[in-house]
């Protein structure tokens, strides 16, 4: 059996674990350091997966961002530092010396959660809340990437025409409401400068008004993006993960807000199983597949 050095490059974290058959045989994890400087993430990449690769038959990488060609293109830039256009597959090649495969983290964690799920939902979506809000999607029991590396990318759809502007340049993302990041900005009026996503959820979690309000508008605009994607892709499941869709009571939030459309709006909502390593057992499951 190949053993697969998987890598998540997220908006906070870079992970690599070496897995083999879907078991995590080891992980190592330091945080994404926030810097428009190429060379920066190049050589933390080095730093991690070197002492790996010889360990290794091929790398397969899980990203934040759109991959398309083999070039990391942030849709928004700001929740990279400011990285954009990053040649990820080369980059990685280079370093490992190993075949090199790379897709979108939340197209990787979908992948995860199809096959965590026992693969019994044809037609799945699973929604990442977290530094930003993705998506990915299984339909007719296949992983859509998208010709250009764009497909799920659903944080971006619409929430409200008059909500902040998101970091990819469009006004009114979902992301721009309803991510972690855009939770601590929300915060920032209340609570000061330096508030974080984590603080206003703590705040919320002990019955702060203003903290709920915010937590709230976030979990209806996820809402409203599960539904839409259930409308358009007659979707079976919708599988809810990242660091605020996994907080204590987020999901229940969501499934209220959901219990006040029609019927046809609203399909399972569960709960991701892969927890943190959902991009790194995906994209491992997935390159297995593709070098089949
Ligand atoms: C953003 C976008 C998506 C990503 C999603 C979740 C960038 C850099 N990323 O919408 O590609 O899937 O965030 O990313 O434009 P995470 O880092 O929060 O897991
Ligand atoms: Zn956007």
């Amino acid at each position: 059996m190949k053993t697969c050095l998987a890598v998540d490059l997220g908006g906070t974290k870079l992970a690599a674990a070496l897995i083999c058959g879907g078991e995590v045989i080891e992980k190592h994890q330091v945080e994404t350091l926030s810097s428009k400087d190429p060379k920066v993430l190049t050589s933390a990449l080095r730093d991690l997966l070197l002492p790996l690769a010889s360990r290794a038959d091929l790398v397969a990488v899980a990203s934040t961002g759109i991959i398309n060609q083999g070039i990391l293109t942030a849709l928004n830039p700001d929740n990279l530092g400011g990285l954009d256009q990053f040649p990820i597959h080369a980059v990685i090649a280079d370093i490992t010396g190993l075949p090199t495969h790379v897709i979108n983290d939340a197209q990787a964690a979908a992948w995860a959660e199809f096959q965590a799920y026992d693969a019994k939902y044809d037609n799945l979506a699973f929604v990442t809340v977290s530094t930003g809000v993705g998506a990915g999607l299984v339909l007719n029991r296949a992983l859509v990437t998208g010709s250009r590396g764009i497909a799920g990318h659903a944080g971006h759809m619409l929430a409200d025409p008059a909500g902040p502007r998101c970091g990819c340049g469009r006004k009114g993302c979902v992301e721009a409401i309803a991510s972690g990041s855009a939770i601590g900005r929300a915060g920032v009026p209340f609570f000061g400068e330096s508030t974080t996503g984590r603080d206003v959820y703590m705040r919320y979690l002990a019955g702060d008004s203003n903290a709920t309000a915010i937590v709230e508008r976030s979990a209806s605009a996820v809402a409203q993006l599960v539904a839409d994607l259930t409308i358009s892709l007659d979707l079976d499941a919708v599988v809810l993960g990242g660091s605020v869709g996994l907080a204590d009571n987020y999901l229940t939030l969501v499934k209220d807000a959901l219990s006040l459309l029609p019927t046809v709006y609203q399909p399972e909502l569960i709960p991701a199983l892969s927890g943190a390593d959902a991009g790194l057992i995906g994209v491992s499951l997935w390159a297995d597949t593709e070098t089949k």
